[in-house]
């Protein structure tokens, strides 16, 4: 198999499914979501049953469109007025080639494609042809794509292609673990072809093995598709705050005594930070559960998370832990029923076989134990997995009994799971958090993804921006990258942008590899490193806001981050990704090129304020970054509840008070508008609390009722009262305390 190369429809046959040797059926999900299975001889495995991927139960629910079968094709149509909203293609609907299977629907002018989670292709992903196979970027490509950042596939596989047909949205997913294609009408042609045959006037997706299985819904927005595909995998847990904190890691910290000098530098320099994170080299030569020091650092005498690097390559040379791990027959086999050998870390290496329960278990005991050490939390990389040269193949699983391909992608889910079970079970009372470079649909339940191995050049930047808002559409919103570039010298430039463009990122994590200039805040000088630190500060400040929109996702499935196109079906943001809202009340728009100074800010409906200076836009207005270095704005109607971090120490959340927010207002034109904002005791299993907030605008008077008693700031113009849960109050005009802001707000104190 080649992992960037697909099957052409034509090389299929054409199955007609309401044949009954197809044994086809629909069962509808949330509104309008059909999810079409077959089940046939030919396919012994529906991956999706077999792993748990799909989690939500069929219901019956009325809907506003049916799914028909017609002849040998396929159309979804409105049940009021009847217009066909899709079309399955007319001679080719489903197509079947030994193991493999398709479906094939017919394109219009103007479709416009997103989501496909991790790639590199593109935020609008017409005319595309990719496949889904997790990849270890850095040891597949050519340097020159590497560099350039046009390697496709990469690390994750999200199977999840939503269409844009004017004011309707239809989503398509394929629950598997094996290997997905799609091709959204990308030119017939060879590459480098210089006279193409015209497009086709078809797209198509469709996996390598399993039994068919696809899940499509049809809704006006994509927000309502991203909710309803997120619930049907179960919802996310919401994570402890202190990840979403901001985190300092490096290819090269090892020991306890790097860990407490990074530690002296951010007190030092008063950049607040959550964690320090630990790569490979703690370990003893890169032998997997072991430690290169100890005793290691008491847990009550630091403030800040460790996080340790796990890989799956266990060095194949008999040490206890390999040892147990052949001894107890806990790794994957080849065809010959011996232990299959890759190259990791270690060189020759021997891989658990997270399909057996057995190992599963086995890795979750040697994690808790290795996390009693003192580490808070881990990280789980090289599990695509990655093998250098050695070929996947005889890489199988359950005793040589399941080939390769089928669970090539679901590998790191399950060590990820595996993992987040030790964490479970090392700190009964804390919410687990893990980090993982590969994963599949359903990672979302085990914590955060980020982008892999990124270069530190502006092409990388803007590409982790896309990437970040395609995988927030595909299910997979706990995502970051890491911050100023993993490979190559990170300019004074870049460090600041990317800083700045992950403000409130899910996951705020500065990485480089080794051998590359220092990255630490302090590595560039002092103004460099104070902008970078505004920005930290800040997002302390705003976290209140983000961790709200955590709790959010896990009832509602609604992620962070928030392309343009998510809730605005207008053309003009078709493509835009400079742009973003963070949940709905926030929108950041970033410098994503070196030397850029100035930018149209387009905004959707409604009139929004800067919170740099307080202006009140609507429509569009030019950005200059060198006066408006963080342009963020406010929604009208919104609330964003911020911590006092401003003239404060914030060496981490603990120094955060999440019961006392100050709940920024800024009313605009709305009449009306309600919030509510979630937190907790920032880890553990305690119930959430809430602050419910309602406003109204009557006559000229402000109506603000809140639930429990809190600061309120007030933004842009009210002529009439401020009336508070029916009293009338006193405010005082101030400044609000957010660094890098000069807003003017009406202070009342509750
Ligand atoms: O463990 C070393 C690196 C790690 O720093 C990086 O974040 C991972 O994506 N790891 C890959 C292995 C080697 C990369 C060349």
């Amino acid at each position: 198999m080649y992992y960037h190369k697909i099957d052409h429809p034509k090389n299929f046959r054409v199955a007609a499914l309401q044949q009954s040797e197809f044994n086809t059926s629909v069962d509808t999900f949330d509104t309008d979501t059909f999810r079409i299975t077959v089940r046939n001889p030919r396919w012994s495995e529906n991956f999706s049953d077999m792993l748990g991927i799909v989690q939500a139960t069929p219901i019956e629910t009325v809907c506003s469109y049916e799914l028909r079968f017609e002849d040998r094709s396929m159309k979804i149509r409105n049940t009021e007025n009847k217009s066909t909203v899709l079309k399955g293609h007319e001679d080719l609907l489903f197509g079947v080639c030994k193991e493999k299977w398709l479906f094939c629907f017919e394109l219009q002018d103007g479709d416009r494609f997103y989501g496909m989670g991790e790639k590199n292709i593109g935020f609008e992903k017409h005319a595309v042809r990719t496949k889904f196979w997790n990849t270890d970027v850095w040891a597949d490509f050519a340097w020159s794509d590497i560099d350039h950042g046009s390697t496709d596939p990469m690390y994750a596989s999200f199977p999840v292609l939503l269409l844009k047909r004017n004011d309707i949205w239809i989503g398509f997913m394929i629950p598997t673990s094996s290997v997905v294609f799609m091709d959204t009408g990308a030119r017939q042609m060879i590459e480098g072809a210089k006279q193409a045959t015209e497009s086709v006037p078809f797209f198509y997706l469709g996996a390598q093995s399993g039994s068919p299985d696809m899940i499509i819904s049809v809704a006006s927005t994509a927000k309502d598709i991203v909710s309803r595909f997120t619930k049907l995998l179960g919802l996310p847990p919401v994570p402890p705050l202190w990840a979403l904190g901001h985190h300092q890691s490096r290819w090269g910290y090892a020991t306890v005594a790097d860990a407490a000098e990074i530690d002296k530098r951010l007190l030092a320099h008063g950049i607040p930070c959550d964690a320090i994170w630990f790569d490979i080299d703690y370990l003893q030569e890169y032998r997997i559960f072991t430690r290169s020091e100890t005793p290691s650092m008491p847990q009550s005498s630091r403030q800040r998370k460790l996080v340790a690097i796990l890989d799956p390559g266990i060095k194949a040379d008999g040490y206890p832990i390999d040892k147990e791990l052949l001894e107890n027959n806990l790794a994957c086999l080849n065809s010959e029923h011996l232990p299959y050998i890759g190259f990791v870390w270690p060189g020759a290496s021997h891989f658990p076989d997270f399909y057996k329960p057995e190992a599963t278990k086995w890795w979750k005991e040697k994690t808790a134990e290795l996390a009693k050490t003192g580490f808070d939390a881990f990280w789980v990389d090289m599990n695509d997995p990655s093998t250098g040269s050695m070929e996947l193949d005889e890489m199988c699983f359950d005793d040589g009994k399941i080939k390769h391909h089928d669970l090539h992608n679901w590998y790191a889910l399950g060590m990820a799971k595996a993992t987040w079970d030790g964490l479970k079970q090392a700190y009964p009372d804390k919410r687990p958090f893990l980090l993982s470079r590969s994963g599949m649909l359903g990672s979302h339940r085990y914590g955060a993804l980020w982008t892999g191995d990124s270069i530190s050049n502006y092409h990388h930047l803007a590409k982790n921006i896309e990437m970040i808002l395609s995988m927030s559409l595909s299910t997979m919103a706990f995502v970051g990258s890491d911050i100023g570039g993993f490979g190559s010298d990170c300019s004074d430039e870049l460090i600041v942008d990317w800083y700045r463009a992950c403000l409130m990122v899910p996951l705020m994590r500065n990485h480089s590899a080794d051998g590359t200039r220092r990255q630490e805040p302090w590595a560039f000088s002092t103004p460099v490193m104070n902008s970078i630190k505004q920005v930290i500060r800040m997002r302390y400040a705003l976290l209140p806001y983000l961790y709200s929109l955590f709790h959010n996702l896990s009832t509602t499935g609604e992620p962070i981050w928030r392309p343009m196109i998510y809730e605005s079906n207008d053309p003009v943001f078709e493509h835009e990704t400079g742009q973003f809202f963070i949940g709905d009340a926030l929108l950041q728009i970033v410098k994503l090129k070196s030397g850029e100074t100035k930018r149209e800010l387009v905004l959707p409906e409604g009139l929004f304020l800067s919170l740099t200076d307080g202006t009140q836009i609507r429509s569009r207005t030019t950005i200059d970054f060198s006066k408006t270095p963080i342009p963020l704005f406010v929604r009208e109607g919104s609330f964003i509840p911020i911590a006092l971090v401003e003239d404060r120490l914030i060496a981490t959340t603990a120094d955060i008070d999440l019961s006392k927010p100050i709940m920024l207002y800024y009313p605009g034109s709305a009449k009306h508008a309600a919030y509510t904002y979630w937190y907790d005791d920032k880890d553990g299993y305690e119930k959430e609390r809430s602050i419910n907030i309602v406003a109204d605008q009557k006559d000229n008077d402000l109506h603000i009722k809140v639930s429990t008693p809190c600061t309120l700031a007030i933004a842009g113009k009210i002529d009439g009262n401020i009336m508070i849960n029916n009293k009338e109050v006193q405010a005082v005009k101030k400044r609000l305390p957010l660094e890098g802001t000069h807003l003017s707000v009406r202070w009342v104190c509750l």
